[in-house]
Formats: structure tokens, C-alpha cells, sequence
């Protein structure tokens, strides 16, 4: 925090409160000042010197060695947003006219030699400047755009007014370098940090319990970016699975908080998935309840009447009320209730009185400091689907007390307000499937009973893809917390039949490759432990799981094995989203293929390695081989290493793969890699891939010994004196320990009981392991 040295160069972190280790300063987000900053270093180490705003002076120290620059920014803007670099970098440059016509001049500064690597970084700041006219009608306002690469960050990026700091990760990109998700994750991050540039930077928070107003509005735009530039159906799919794994999870354990805090110990530890993602969905149902009309005259006069200022979340919901007519002050609940609500559908079908009832009900489960809980608007998006897998026209007992309106009909939108409604919908002379929660309309669980042959057809025919997609995975999901929680009593052998079945359906009908990918991939470890919720045993889940995907993999190995071949490609690697999905789906099949008959798969992953143009597809290859415990996993670990050693960013790719191995031994290995000259505690990226890799392990770092949580905690305690912000990172995995088994529960607080021992521990670390006993 605050001025620090990054390699060769002098760069800044200010948010939150960095700017107080710079200067004294009144360091709060409303305290709004014009800044002129003047810099002056040596010129031979520093050449680059750069500042918020535009260039308005330089030149050479009289009699020295040593040059200046002075930058000004015309903008009022919180001291949080200043920023300053200083070093000998190279740098891309471009130009960007903006829609009245000025020029802007963009650059991306970059290690010497890494030119090249930025071309992507710039392409995608571009999109996201012209997608932000024509979108939100707003232009960017200052006649210099600079980015800076770092390789010293803690986290993804900064959103600096016009010199933003990036974590070089999310800048540097060439086909040989970076995956599909790296380039992916570029294009999201660089968007994100310019679209703060109206929505952070011109209308700011009033202060830090307002977070989200800039993080949860930016990353709903950044979504609605990647939608637009990318598939919409995908994207939504991929936030879906984000919010749950990051979000469902703290919301079910200790750190559960609202979107909105109303008490911080430590500010830093609030930039968390309910803050930016959970804040992202609050304004997609926003959007949803008001709809997209009054929701775009809402936004535009939120930048006409908060520019400039330091906003709150009512003043941002104002203006949704005037360009609605709606009053907001029960949506607004949303923002101080934490938990993930679930949501109840109970439908019974009456087939002489052609009706179907639908009794919904909405519980949200106690968190820490908020126990009783009250009902909250929630949009619930609903379609109904006859036997023939065709969408029926929605009619309901409008005069009804409490039934659906007309509106709601018509939009398939129900309005959940209360603890309970009843609706009952009429004219259907055949049995229908329920499509509930199309879209993913609302941030939560849904509970709803349909029987194995709905979420097939389901599976097969849904006209919305988030369904679709959200029935494959709950059928997944029943079979394997059957299989985990009772893993002695049998395997339901038919169930598991007609799941791969409905599978293999799906695949059969082809379609888009990204969803056939997304399709084919079953919940994750910890999705399958929240499942479970209590006494969970993380390797009968790792077991179930990779049973289940054994089974895929055989039921459908035609299938996969056709997508194989026919997939392969031998043009020229593109990172666009349509190429992507391809490859996705093919290293999809691959693993699958590999994981029911290890020894057909292994030579096929062998060669793909070897041959593989591009590194998705070469990563892809040596992550299957990384699942199995074979002599050619570890010659291709080691030719892979001799052929990128030195490479920093692809070195944490091979030093992740093997921390995430779930097999025994990965802990040793990991303790073997530390002390390689590849690894270097004081870098945050390493620190992130290999020890981060191994606390995301769910396997060893539940080892049923303990010997995953002391490690974690060991690390903790090493890296907390010098940098609390990771060390935070690494004991946010002990979140779920009170969902473990008794034994595994013990040994995990018996580690937090030794770190919240520890006296002299900083107070970003002692808030989150005092805030994980409490
Ligand atoms: N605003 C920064 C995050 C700052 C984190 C401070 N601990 C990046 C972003 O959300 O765009
Ligand atoms: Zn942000």
C-alpha cells in the first residue's frame, strides 16, 4: 500500500487507505481534491513518469542528471484514485476518438520486451471505450488513457483516474503464453477498470460502507460488456457458477455479510464476492423489476444529477424511483439482509380442472449478527414447458387474492414479496414442466422437486439456456451427494443411466460447443460440500465425483471421441469467443475420455501436448495428465518446465497445476516447489499460484490429518508481517471448516485457535480469524 517498487519501477496502491502512507492527508473517499502532481527522478533509471490526468510540463533538471514531469488532473476525485509510476519501461501505443471526436492517446507500459504481449489488453481497451458510448452514452475525459503492467500486485488491477495499474497477469497475452481464460480475463479486467472510469471515478463513494455502489454497478457492467462482446448465455452461466462458488459459499459460513456492511474492522477485507458480485446481481434485478427502459433513464440521470460527487446507495436508487415511478424501499432491503435466500416452488398438477398450483415460499437462513430475517422482493423469471418440449402461453387466475397479474404474465416475470404466494395457472390440458428462475433472475437457491424426468427434458428442451444448464447440474448434483454421503451403500446405477443418457442426448443435438462444454462439466467439489452443508467429507465427494465422471466419460465415449477428432483444428489461434468454446469443448471430451479409461486417454493427452499450437490446449493436455498418477505426468511437468523456465506468468501456470493434484503427496511437492528458485514468497502471484492452488485443493487441504490446514496456516503467519492482504487471501480458505466432519472441524480450529493466538498479528488477518471462530 501506498508508494512500493515493483521491479525496476516506482508505482502506487492507494484504495483503500494507501494514500496516508504517501502523506498526511484527509484520507476518506468524500474528500474530493484537484491534483497537480510533479515528479522528478534520476533519468537515466527513471525515464517514464506518470501521474493522474493529462501531461501539461517536463523537462530536464538544470545541472543534474535527473528530469521532471508535471501531470494535472482537472478532475475533483478522492485521494484513493491517485496514482504515480516511475521507471524505464516500454511502451504500446494507440489512439482512441472518442464519439464527439477528440483523440485520445493510449499507452500501455510494459516490462521492456513485452510490447508484443500487450496487443490484446489494447484491443480489448478499446472495445470497452467504444461498447461505454454507445451502451451508456459516456465518453471518456481526458486527452491521455495509460495503463501500467506490474508484476509486483495484489490483486487484479486499479482503477487510477486515466493511469489505471495493472497486475501484469491481466495485460500480457500472446496465443503461445496465455489461455482462453487468460484472454478472457484480460478483456473482463480491462474493461472493468475503464468502465470505473463513470461509474467510481466521476461519481465516487461517500465513503467505504458504499462499496458496492462502484463495485457491484462496475462488475454488472463489465458483465453486460463480455455479454455483448462474447455470448450472452455463456457469460450469464459463468457468473452464475462464480457467485455460486464464491458467493453461496461465504454467505454460508462465518464471514457472511450484507452488500452493504454497516461495520468494518478492517476495510480491505470487505472487497469480497458478496461486495462485487452479489452487489452486481442487486442491480440485474433492478433492472429486471423496472425494466430495461426505465433502467436506462435511471442510469443516465444518476451521471447527470451524482457527477462529481461522493455517492450513497440511496442516491443511486433515487433515481430508479423517478424514472420508474416505483418505490425501491423494500428492493432496497437487499442491500443490508446477508444470506443466500431459498427459494420454494411446490406445484401440484389438477387434471380435470386443467390447472396447475404453484405454492412459492422464501426463507433466508440466519448469519452472523442477523438473525431473523424478513422477505425479500424477489423477481422470479418463469416459463412453463408442455410434454412436447414447447413453450405454453401463461394464464393465470388474475382475480385471484394474490394471483399473478397481467403484467406478470406477460413479461413471465412473478413478483415474490412476500413469505408466501399462490398462483394458479390455468388452460393446460397437458402435465408441464416448471421452468422457474429463468436467467437466473434472482441471487438464490432454488428448491424445487422435479422428478428426474423433468430435469431431463428439461436438459434437452428448455428454451432458456441458465435452465437447461441448471438442470443438468441438479440431476449431477443429486447423484453425487447421494454417492458422497452414503458412499458405502451402492451406487443408483439407474439414475446414473438415465443422467449420461440425458447427457448424451444433449450432446447428440449439438449446438453451441461453449454450452456443450459448460453442459458436460459436473458441479464442482466445493458446489457438492455447500450441498451437503454439515459433517461433509471431502474425499468421498472427491470419490463420488470422479465416479461420476468416469461414467460420462464411458456412456458417452462415441460421442466424445467424435468430438475429438472432429474438433481439431489447424488454423491459426484466434482467442474469439466461438474458437474458444471449441477448444473448450474438445479438451472437455478429452477429459472425460481420460478419466474413464486412463490408459486410451493418456497417449491422446501426450500428443496434444507435444503437437499443441497454442496454450489452452497445451495446458489442457498436461491437466489431464496431472489427474493421473502416470510416468507421463511427470516427464511432461519437466519438459514443460525446461521449455518456459524464466517465463514468470507461465511458470505460476505449472506451479498451480501441481498444487491443485489431488492426490497424497501434492503436500510435499508443493514444500518441495518453495524452495525452487521459481518460487519467491515476496511475490504475490506466486504466492497465489502454488500456495493460493493448494488452499483451493479441497482434498489435501481437508487432509483427514491436519496436515493441509497447518500449512496453510503456517503460511499465513509467515506472510502476514509483510503483506496481511495475501495472507488474508490464504485464510479465507478455512471459511467452510465448521461444515466439516467432527474430526476434521477439530483440527481445523485448533490451527485458527494458534493463529488468533499469535499477539502481534496484523488487523486485517486477526478481524477475519476472530470473525471465522465467533
Ligand atoms: N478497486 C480495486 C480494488 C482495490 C482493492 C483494495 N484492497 C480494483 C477494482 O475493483 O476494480
Ligand atoms: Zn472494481
Amino acid at each position: 500500500m501506498g508508494l512500493y517498487r515493483s521491479g525496476s519501477a516506482y508505482c502506487t496502491q492507494c484504495e483503500a487507505e494507501g494514500f496516508r502512507r504517501i502523506t498526511y492527508f484527509l484520507d476518506r473517499p468524500d474528500v474530493l481534491s484537484i491534483y497537480t502532481t510533479r515528479i522528478e527522478a534520476d533519468r537515466a533509471e527513471a525515464p517514464i513518469l506518470l501521474s493522474n490526468g493529462n501531461l501539461v510540463e517536463r523537462g530536464d533538471v538544470p545541472q543534474s542528471n535527473r528530469h521532471y514531469a508535471v501531470w494535472h488532473d482537472p478532475f475533483p476525485k478522492p485521494c484513493y484514485l491517485f496514482a504515480l509510476v516511475g521507471g524505464d519501461l516500454g511502451s504500446l501505443r494507440d489512439t482512441f476518438t472518442t464519439m464527439s471526436g477528440r483523440k485520445v492517446d493510449l499507452a500501455i507500459y510494459v516490462e521492456h520486451g513485452n510490447e508484443r504481449r500487450a496487443a490484446y489488453a489494447m484491443d480489448a481497451l478499446k472495445r470497452a471505450m467504444r461498447w461505454d458510448e454507445t451502451a451508456y452514452k459516456r465518453e471518456y475525459d481526458l486527452d491521455v488513457f495509460n495503463i501500467v503492467a506490474v508484476s509486483d500486485f495484489n490483486m487484479g488491477a486499479m482503477e487510477n483516474k486515466g493511469l489505471n495499474i495493472f497486475n501484469d497477469r491481466y495485460v500480457l497475452a500472446l496465443p503461445e503464453t496465455a489461455t482462453d481464460a487468460d484472454y478472457a480475463g484480460i478483456e473482463r479486467v480491462i474493461a472493468h477498470e475503464y468502465l470505473h472510469n463513470w461509474t467510481g471515478n466521476r461519481i465516487t463513494c461517500r465513503d467505504w460502507f458504499q462499496l458496492c455502489l462502484k463495485e457491484g454497478l462496475t462488475v454488472f457492467r463489465d458483465q453486460e460488456f463480455t455479454s455483448d462482446q462474447r455470448s450472452r448465455a455463456i457469460q450469464r452461466i459463468a457468473d452464475v457458477r462464480t457467485l455460486r462458488a464464491q458467493q453461496f459459499s461465504e454467505d454460508a459460513g462465518p464471514l457472511a455479510h450484507s452488500v452493504r456492511p454497516d461495520t468494518y474492522r478492517e476495510i480491505n477485507n470487505f472487497y469480497t464476492a458478496t461486495v462485487y458480485e452479489k452487489g452486481a446481481e442487486l442491480v440485474r434485478m433492478l433492472k429486471m423489476l423496472i425494466g430495461d427502459d426505465a433502467f436506462s433513464r435511471g442510469i443516465q440521470l444518476y451521471f447527470e444529477r451524482c457527477d462529481g460527487t461522493a455517492a450513497t446507495v440511496e442516491d443511486f436508487l433515487a433515481c430508479f424511483e423517478a424514472s420508474s415511478g416505483r418505490d425501491l424501499q423494500h428492493f432496497a432491503l437487499w442491500y443490508e439482509q446477508a444470506g443466500t435466500p431459498s427459494v420454494t416452488i411446490a406445484a401440484s398438477y389438477d387434471q380435470d380442472a386443467k390447472t396447475l398450483s404453484l405454492e412459492l415460499s422464501q426463507e433466508t437462513p440466519p448469519t452472523p449478527g442477523q438473525p431473523d430475517k424478513k422477505p425479500l422482493v424477489i423477481p422470479l423469471a418463469i416459463g412453463l414447458i408442455g410434454e412436447s418440449g414447447t413453450e405454453l402461453p401463461l394464464k393465470a387466475e388474475i382475480d385471484a387474492f394474490d394471483g399473478a397479474s397481467a403484467a406478470e404474465l406477460k413479461r413471465g416475470l412473478i413478483e415474490l414479496t412476500s413469505a408466501r404466494r399462490h398462483i394458479v395457472f390455468r388452460d393446460l390440458g397437458e402435465r408441464v414442466v416448471i421452468s422457474a428462475l429463468r436467467g437466473f433472475s434472482a441471487p438464490v437457491q432454488l428448491v424445487q422437486s422435479a422428478s428426474d424426468e423433468d430435469l431431463s427434458l428439461q436438459c434437452a428442451f428448455d428454451p432458456d439456456p441458465c435452465v437447461r444448464w441448471q438442470a443438468a447440474q441438479t440431476y449431477a448434483t443429486r447423484l453425487l451427494v447421494a454417492a458422497a454421503r452414503a458412499p458405502a451403500s451402492g451406487r443408483n446405477h439407474s439414475g446414473i443411466a438415465s443422467f449420461t443418457e440425458a447427457l448424451r442426448k444433449a450432446v447428440s443435438a449439438g449446438g453451441d460447443p461453449a454450452f456443450t462444454a459448460q453442459l458436460l462439466t459436473l458441479p464442482s467439489e466445493t458446489d457438492i460440500a455447500r450441498e451437503i452443508g454439515d459433517n461433509v467429507d471431502p474425499d468421498a465427494i472427491y470419490d463420488g465425483r470422479q465416479r461420476l465422471r468416469a461414467d460420462v466419460g464411458r456412456a458417452l465415449s462415441t460421442e466424445l471421441l467424435r468430438l475429438y477428432r472432429d474438433l481439431a483444428s489447424d488454423a491459426p489461434y484466434s482467442p474469439d469467443a466461438a474458437s474458444a468454446g471449441r477448444r473448450a469443448l474438445r479438451n472437455t471430451a478429452l477429459d472425460l475420455l481420460t478419466s474413464a479409461d486412463e490408459a486410451a486417454g493418456t497417449p491422446l493427452a501426450r500428443a496434444q501436448f507435444d503437437t499443441a499450437s497454442n496454450m489452452t490446449d497445451r495446458i489442457a493436455a498436461l491437466t489431464v495428465l496431472c489427474l493421473t498418477e502416470s510416468a507421463a505426468r511427470e516427464d511432461a511437468l519437466e519438459e514443460f518446465y525446461k521449455r518456459y523456465a524464466g517465463d514468470a506468468l507461465i511458470i505460476d501456470k505449472w506451479l498451480s497445476l501441481q498444487a491443485t493434484m489431488p492426490h497424497p503427496g501434492t503436500l510435499d511437492r508443493v514444500r518441495g516447489l518453495m524452495r525452487t528458485e521459481q518460487f519467491s514468497m515476496a511475490n504475490p502471484n506466486r504466492v497465489r499460484a502454488l500456495i493460493g492452488g493448494f488452499a483451493a485443493n479441497q482434498r489435501q487441504f481437508n487432509a483427514p490429518d491436519g496436515s493441509g490446514y497447518d500449512f496453510i496456516g503456517e503460511c499465513v503467519l509467515l506472510l502476514d508481517p509483510k503483506n496481511p492482504h495475501v495472507a488474508v487471501r490464504l485464510l479465507s480458505a478455512f471459511r467452510t471448516w465448521r461444515m466439516m466432519e467432527p474430526r476434521r472441524c477439530r483440527l481445523a480450529e485448533a490451527m485458527l485457535r494458534r493463529i488468533q493466538g499469535v499477539a502481534s498479528l496484523s488487523p486485517d488477518v486477526r478481524d477475519i480469524v476472530d470473525r471465522s471462530l465467533a
